[in-house]
């Protein structure tokens, strides 16, 4: 059997940065009341970049420190609930951008979990032996669809993305996956689009933000994340002691601390930067990954699982070995 493996990782976030005093000036909060609940203590915000032009940067990087040529990617996903546009996709712009012209491209939509859902997708067209070179990305502007007005939810948000390249390997790679979605919970929605046409005046009025009923949401992720974690450590027959990290997705470190308790495991095991990006959501993991790379704390043999939770609700993990 083909293994897939992540061959390199790479971030890129918006230059500027905004800090919870400075937001503390737009609406009523506080430097305290945001990192007490949230552990957030800045984001990155985008002054004019779009989803399109983090990922076709990160590509640019991917491409040029692994010697790829454009030309030999075979497949570009991008996971983002915040494209440029409905259509093209963003994929489709960053192939164009980086003259990948043998490459098919799509993005996907899983929210936070978007990044996981597609190293699943990528995964699979690798292991049919058909396709060599895959490049993945995790890119969000949430701060387009972020309500500026609201307390709740503005401080949560910011802007990046994140990407890898994914190819066949010996050994290692992706190793085992566990993905799972309850459209039935509604609980964090973004945008809503409703139909208005020439036959239809719609009375029901869409909302252009994401909102989120938080307690609802925090529940579920304490609850399916230390399942689906221990799903994959069965599947696999490994223990935590077998794990050198964990990296959840950035949305809050309470709920990071929660799961850590509740898979009995130490919180130094998982990797934490929400006090520096936010809420990304589905690049929060890639943003993750490239730092931990960067920092030299992902050596070859490594097993770590990466962990996703978001809208739709969708939830996903996966164990790699590095
Ligand atoms: S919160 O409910 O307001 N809360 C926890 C009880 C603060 C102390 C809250 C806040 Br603030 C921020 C994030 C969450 C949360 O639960 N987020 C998510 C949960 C599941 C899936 C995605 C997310 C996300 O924010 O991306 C709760």
């Amino acid at each position: 059997m083909i293994n897939t493996g992540i061959t390199a990782v790479e971030g890129y976030v918006p230059e500027k940065v905004v800090t919870n005093d400075d937001l503390s000036r737009i609406v009523d909060t506080s430097d305290e009341w945001i990192t007490s609940r949230t552990g957030i203590k800045r984001r990155h915000l985008s002054t004019g970049e779009n989803t399109s032009q983090f990922c076709i940067n990160i590509g640019k990087k991917l491409l040029e420190k692994t010697g790829t040529a454009a030309e030999d990617i075979d497949i570009i996903i991008v996971a983002t609930i915040t494209p440029d546009y409905a259509t093209p996709s963003v994929s489709c712009q960053v192939q164009t951008a980086l003259g990948c012209v043998n490459a098919f491209a799509f993005d996907i939509s899983a929210a936070c979990s978007g990044f996981v859902y597609s190293l699943g997708i990528a995964d699979k067209f690798i292991k049919s032996g058909q396709y060599k070179k895959a490049l993945v990305f995790g890119a969000e502007t949430l701060s387009k669809i972020t309500d500026w007005t609201d307390r709740n939810t503005c401080v949560l948000f910011g802007d990046g993305g994140g990407g890898a390249l994914l190819e066949p390997v010996e050994k290692g790679g992706i190793i085992a996956e566990d993905l799972h979605a309850r459209g039935d919970d509604v609980s964090l929605t973004g945008r809503h689009h409703v139909v208005e046409n020439m036959v239809c005046k719609n009375v029901e009025k869409g909302h252009p933000y994401l909102i989120m009923d938080g307690r609802a949401i925090f529940n579920f992720a304490t609850r399916v994340v230390p399942q689906s974690v221990n799903d994959i450590l069965e599947k696999t027959g490994l223990t935590l002691e077998d794990i050198k990290y964990i990296v959840p997705h950035q949305a809050n470190s309470r709920i990071i601390d929660i799961v850590a308790r509740r898979l009995k495991t130490d919180i130094d095991k998982f990797y934490i930067n929400v006090e520096e990006y936010g809420n990304t959501s589905a690049a929060s993991i890639p943003i993750a990954l490239s730092e931990m790379s960067a920092k030299g704390l992902l050596e070859k043999g490594d097993r770590i699982i990466i962990t996703g939770f978001g809208a739709g609700l969708t939830w996903g993990s996966m164990l790699i070995e590095w």
